[in-house]
């Protein structure tokens, strides 16, 4: 009876302390025990990988405890709860994050301390989760630590690849692509949830069954599998809410086809069940280029499909009516990749929950929000209707009542102008009749979101000009921002203490703005100094890690200048790598007059600012032309640096396998960094956010959301160059008539002419830009990109003017956090409010 579970409870609560403690002893124990459990490895004989180990599993009880009192408390207030779907998560590495955002990272250095352990050490240990390829993934990252660090009632929900983003290895200067089996070695910051799981069917064909005097559609599928969820807990800072990000694994199916069982081939049945496995096994590299391909399409479908399952029974745990579904529920799409979810709800709406169409249609429209992040045009999903039809032929018919239905709604506003019309369709009639996946999500979705203000009005007036005439109040954008918990406190410790120190608060970590109080600083000497030698530390860890990597030593007097991000035309490698090889040429010149004049002075050696200027990036393994931009990288560095007449005045150096942490390494110990695309192609650019914050200066275009850094920090605190935007167009037309200067056709032909070997090899880059088939414009840019390095270069040899621009980087980043984004998000598209977690 009663009586009895009280007592039992009570024995229970007896039994556990309320939650476990976070003094040094406590600490100690915890971690020797998961040694010896958890591990299985002697307390008195453990490595440092063990110890990691063993650190990471006490911390992950830590997370564990927050998290179900999170969940308990969602549960019981039940608020509208916001569903961020994306395929990429590019977490990086969880261990420092965790305890900083717990607030237990000095107990816990302190209690390693005592047991002869360094944190920092231990940290290295931990291998990135590179479940995404480049800024959509990290973003999708950041944008989960503001969700729990604002309380909000998020759960993000994705796919656990058993092989993230590849493994980059340079050899011989060519990248070369290896597997990154990360679940090696376990993973402690997942859950798995054996218990919650959710089949998930394919292929087969629908057949009209009489229902209530009707007809309905019935979907028999030919395959079944299993989606297992593996929960993430994700910590807020200086808050109890620890949310969830859900990621789906695929497994065989639980039901047994008997047929193949009892024919008698028990080991084949066997191995072919076990194909099911491959759905979730490898994330696809291709930064933006779409390819019709199978299993692609299955990987979407696979995670909606198990997403949708658990948000519709949690909605069903306390509500009975569907037409209450949009007040509980908000369905964010990052990029089309899941916008099968909008077929889907239709088909359990109509099919399984047995709504009339009408009314399920009303209800879809009100929960889904679309953010897109490219610009693009064929950047753009397109799904073979064939492909569509064989894989998911029940949400190939509802795509076309969709469509149909809209098209007729269409006709009324816009009359019969087929043009307007057939763009406009979800449909694309052509060679390969296809269903334009951000058609459907601009149609389906009550906003339509962009990465960053310029980004937007590219939607607007070019890429979905049509949408935007038809529903300009769908459009609206919020600009990407960077969580400040990661990219300042996590990687960049001794900066995070000195921006304390002098606002004298921590406030900043939650509420970011305040970085602002620095600018009344800027010219303070004694801050100018401390800022200083925070930065010369970081840099010569920096420096350490290169040499450890490359064997190449750099100065850190020398100015780091650094371009890390996904390599790709438009972002214009390749234009940083022709500025190094004109200012190799310069140095090269010098030293010549030098030798033959004997006189320092006539020479400009002496004025040369010393740089190492660093490259980092991974290409698609199918993309030529990005792999031969960082052969052409190292091919130039392997010169550059092994020239005597050059010494420390330049050195270049390609960090290969670039990732979250290397970006973190990498990051707070650059003066300068390059965000170079073609004016217009970048739709909002993430990576300049990070490095702004961390108080390095910015040489760049004005694209995506470089135009607004510009208007916080103002255009002297940085280093502009470029056509802008709006005379690109014009520009490619002139194409072949541009005049290009004479150094730009100079560093080309030192290319051609093989003075960096491999001329053969190279030919096809160099025909990229030039005989006007320069579509990034390189070398009408290229005059202008030497003036802001000249320029960059003047301005670090006043270490004092440096040091007051850098400051006043970090106190205008303020607006490119990502809590103002999520901040934006939640009034202004998804309708949520804050849920948090008491005690
Ligand atoms: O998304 C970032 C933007 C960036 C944009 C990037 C992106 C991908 O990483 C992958 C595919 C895609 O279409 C766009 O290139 O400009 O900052 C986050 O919004």
């Amino acid at each position: 009876g009663g009586g009895e579970t009280r007592v039992r409870v009570e024995r229970m609560f007896g039994l556990m302390d309320r939650f476990l403690k976070s003094d040094p002893s406590s600490l100690q124990k915890d971690i020797l025990d998961h040694v010896e459990y958890t591990v299985a490895r002697s307390r008195f004989s453990f490595d440092d990988f063990e110890a990691y180990q063993a650190l990471a599993h006490s911390v992950r009880d830590r997370l564990i405890e927050r998290w179900h009192d999170t969940q308990i408390h969602f549960k019981k207030k039940d608020p509208k709860r916001i569903y961020f779907l994306s395929l990429e998560f590019l977490m990086g590495r969880s261990l420092s994050n965790s305890v900083i955002n717990l607030g237990i990272r000095d107990q816990y250095a302190d209690a390693l301390k005592e047991l002869g352990f360094e944190f920092e050490v231990l940290a290295e240990q931990e291998g990135d989760a590179a479940l995404g390829n480049g800024g959509l993934a990290r973003l999708s990252a950041c944008q989960m630590d503001s969700l729990a660090t604002m309380d909000y009632p998020a759960w993000g929900y994705g796919l656990r690849y058993q092989y993230g983003l590849f493994r980059q290895v340079i050899l011989d200067g060519y990248q070369h692509e290896q597997p990154d089996y990360w679940l090696n070695f376990g993973n402690p910051w997942e859950i798995e949830r054996v218990h919650v799981t959710y089949p998930v069917k394919f292929y087969g064909t629908v057949e009209d069954e009489n229902f209530n005097g009707g007809k309905r559609k019935v979907w028999l599928p030919g395959e079944m599998v299993e989606a297992v969820a593996y929960d993430n807990p994700i910590p807020g800072h200086g808050t109890r809410n620890t949310i969830t990000l859900r990621l789906w694994a695929a497994k065989p199916s639980d039901q047994i086809d008997m047929e193949s069982y009892n024919t008698g081939d028990y080991i084949n049945a066997v191995v072919n069940r076990q194909r099911a496995e491959t759905i979730s096994s490898v994330l696809y590299p291709d930064d933006r280029s779409y390819q019709g391909k199978e299993l692609r399409l299955k990987q979407q479908y696979f995670f909606v499909s198990a997403s949708l399952q658990d948000i519709i029974r949690r909605f069903k745990d306390s509500h009975s009516n569907f037409d209450d579904f949009p007040e509980k529920v908000a369905l964010q799409l990052n990029d089309t990749h899941p916008s099968l979810a909008i077929a889907e709800v239709m088909r359990v709406l109509v099919d399984e929950e047995h709504l009339e169409w009408n009314r399920a249609w009303g209800i879809v429209c009100k929960i889904f929000s679309f953010t897109t992040h490219t610009v693009l045009p064929e950047g753009l999903e397109k799904v073979p209707v064939d492909l569509l039809e064989s894989l998911l032929p029940r949400h190939l018919q509802i795509i076309y009542d969709i469509n149909f239905d809209y098209i007729e709604e269409l006709k009324k506003k816009i009359g019969l102008d087929y043009d307007r019309l057939s763009r406009m369709s979800i449909v694309e009639d052509g060679a390969v009749k296809s269903i334009r996946m951000a058609n459907l999500a601009i149609v389906c979705s009550h906003t339509v979101n962009g990465v960053s203000r310029v980004h937007s009005e590219l939607l607007k007036t070019r890429v979905f000009k049509d949408f935007y005439e038809l529903w300009p109040h769908k459009f609206d954008y919020k600009t990407n921002g960077v969580t400040q918990r990661r990219w300042i406190v996590v990687s960049n410790p001794s900066l995070s203490a000195l921006i304390s120190k002098w606002l004298g608060t921590e406030a900043w970590i939650r509420d970011v703005d305040l970085l602002a109080g620095l600018q009344e600083q800027a010219a303070n000497v004694d801050l100018h100094e401390e800022w200083r030698m925070v930065r010369k530390v970081n840099k010569m860890r920096l420096a350490e890690y290169i040499e450890a990597m490359s064997g190449i030593k750099v100065s850190v007097s020398a100015m780091f200048d650094v371009q890390i991000k996904r390599i790709h035309e438009y972002k214009r490698q390749l234009l940083n790598i022709l500025g190094i090889i004109h200012r190799y040429d310069c140095i090269k010149v010098a030293y010549a007059i030098l030798i033959l004049f004997q006189n320092m002075e006539k020479s400009d050696r002496t004025k040369v600012v010393p740089r190492v200027c660093i490259i980092g990036g991974k290409a698609a393994p199918g993309y030529e032309i990005a792999k031969k931009i960082i052969k052409l990288c190292n091919a130039v560095a392997e010169k550059i640096n092994n020239d005597p007449d050059v010494g420390d005045l330049l050195k270049l150096v390609f960090i290969p396998d670039y990732n979250v942490s290397v970006a973190e390494l990498v990051i707070p110990g650059a003066d300068l960094s390059q965000h170079i695309s073609t004016a217009g192609h970048e739709a909002s650019g993430t990576g300049n956010m990070k490095f702004l914050m961390n108080g390095c200066l910015l040489l760049a275009t004005e694209d995506g959301s470089t135009v607004e850094i510009i208007e916080e920090i103002g255009e002297d605190n940085m280093f502009l160059f470029g056509a802008k935007m709006h005379e690109v167009p014009a520009l490619r037309v002139k194409g072949p008539t541009l005049k290009v200067p004479l150094q730009f056709a100079s560093v080309v032909r030192m290319v051609r002419d093989g003075y960096f070997g491999f001329q053969d090899y190279f030919e096809s880059l160099c025909d990229k830009v030039e005989g006007g088939n320069d579509f990034y414009l390189l070398g009408y840019d290229f005059q202008s990109y030497l003036e802001a390095q000249a320029a960059a270069d003047k301005a670090f040899v006043d270490q004092e003017k440096w040091t007051r621009m850098s400051i006043l980087s970090t106190a205008g980043s303020g607006r490119f956090s990502s809590d103002r984004t999520i901040e934006e998000y939640a009034e202004k598209t998804w309708g949520i409010e804050p849920c948090k977690c008491p005690f």
